[in-house]
């Protein structure tokens, strides 16, 4: 951690042991063989990947696509993999951030002998219910993305995130409101689905206990455009923040109606609304001061940061690095790596047989992989150990992070 470059930033760790914030086809046998580039046999194993690759969070489900893309093109390159005698390929599938076409995603991944982990999804709404299709299927998930709780709470073995979960995200936001926006009445919002529930009841939690008022407790839907209303109604309550748990979209329209019907405060939110995309369907000046807290160290003091983002500009031309496509290639290369332990210790036709995939499951949870985030751990839930995060505020028209 560079403790010395972050002090210029509220860009804080939160230790999750004394909450103290520092400043800084199922069960097949047989696997798929291609040709190597000496003409050697080489088995095909495949790494599911799948987040929203079209609807109105897009941009960082594609993100999560372009993160573990980059992963299995790095993997394909490892001389280590291609002397064990493995090719890795993605097997890319559109859940639309909705929880029926995930399980169709994840019943449509599994069906493959081949897949022998998925890098899925970004919404906790669709990680919650398919992580028991994994499960039944035996196979590891490692979501780059969903923060809820409960994803981890199932007690399912198979079950893995690298992104730090609510309970750590939203009582930081609450501090953070305190501690540094010296908010004192805050109007609530959530959008229903497991995410935004329980990180609004998370920091409205924390905000309360800190001694703040929460005015307003309100809910909206996915899809939601007009909030004129519910702007109508807050704005009564005379809040000096508002704060969203949700997506970008829905996000970002209350903080444009809010401002354009006079109600001139900070919409916050968290990881969910970390991209551009929430200034630019706000508008830039409606965005500016709004706030969001996302998982883990802005992209420059991630450990690799500088390297991956070379390596995506070199890759994906004039596209933007989104909030978790470190964390979606992170990811892939915790199952990459369990891969090239199994395939070492069992043989890399064994790999896809249900041991193989049993072996890859157990290989994850004893990771310890310096990635480009940090160090990828996991504790006895199947969650991060990393539990860094870092609050942005949009600035000149962009999110950069929170300046003391
Ligand atoms: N973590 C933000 C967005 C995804 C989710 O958890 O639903």
């Amino acid at each position: 951690m560079t403790i010395g470059k972050s002090k210029r930033f509220f860009a804080l760790v939160a230790v999750l042991a004394s909450l103290t914030m520092v400043v800084t086809g199922c069960g097949g046998t047989s696997a798929d063989t291609t040709d190597g580039d000496a003409g050697s046999e080489m088995v095909e194993i495949k790494i599911g990947v799948s987040s929203p690759f079209t609807g109105d969070v897009a941009a960082l489900g594609l993100g999560i696509k372009n993160g573990a893309t980059l992963a299995i093109d790095e993997a394909n390159n490892d001389p280590e993999l291609a002397e064990l005698g493995i090719k890795i390929s993605g097997f890319f599938v559109d859940d639309a951030a909705d929880p029926k076409t995930g399980v169709t995603a994840a019943n449509q991944m599994v069906s493959d002998s081949a897949v022998v982990g998925v890098v899925a999804h970004l919404n906790s709404g669709v990680s919650i219910p398919t992580s028991a299709v994994y499960n039944e299927a035996g196979i590891v998930q490692v979501s780059p993305a969903s923060t809820n709780p409960a994803l981890t709470e199932q007690g399912f073995a198979n079950v893995f995130r690298v992104c730090t979960i609510d309970t750590v995200q939203g009582s930081f936001a609450g501090d953070f409101a305190i501690d540094m926006l010296g908010a004192t009445k805050v109007a609530v919002i959530d959008d229903s689905t497991p995410y935004g529930e329980g990180l609004a009841a998370e920091f409205a939690k924390q905000f309360a206990a800190r001694g703040g008022e929460v005015v307003a407790t309100e809910k909206i839907q996915l899809k939601d455009q007009d909030f004129k209303a519910l702007v109508t109604k807050i704005q009564a309550l005379d809040p000096d923040m508002i704060y969203v748990g949700g997506m970008y979209t829905e996000a970002a329209l209350i903080s444009k109606q809010a401002k354009e019907a006079g109600l001139d405060v900070p919409t916050m939110g968290g990881d969910g609304l970390y991209t551009q995309q929430f200034v630019d369907i706000a508008g830039a000046a409606n965005a500016e001061g709004d706030l969001a807290t996302s998982v883990g160290l802005p992209l420059d003091l991630q450990p690799k940061g500088v390297d991956f983002k070379a390596a995506f500009e070199a890759t994906f031309p004039g596209q933007t690095i989104e909030a978790y496509d470190t964390y979606a290639y992170d990811a892939a290369m915790v199952i990459v790596e369990a891969i090239k332990q199994v395939a070492a210790d069992m043989g890399a036709d064994q790999v896809a047989t249900p041991a193989g995939k049993q072996a890859v499951i157990e290989a994850v949870a004893a990771i310890n992989y310096a990635g480009v985030t940090g160090d990828v751990s996991f504790d006895e839930k199947g969650d991060t150990t990393n539990k860094a995060i870092t609050a942005y505020v949009v600035k000149d028209g962009a999110f950069v992070p929170y300046e003391q």
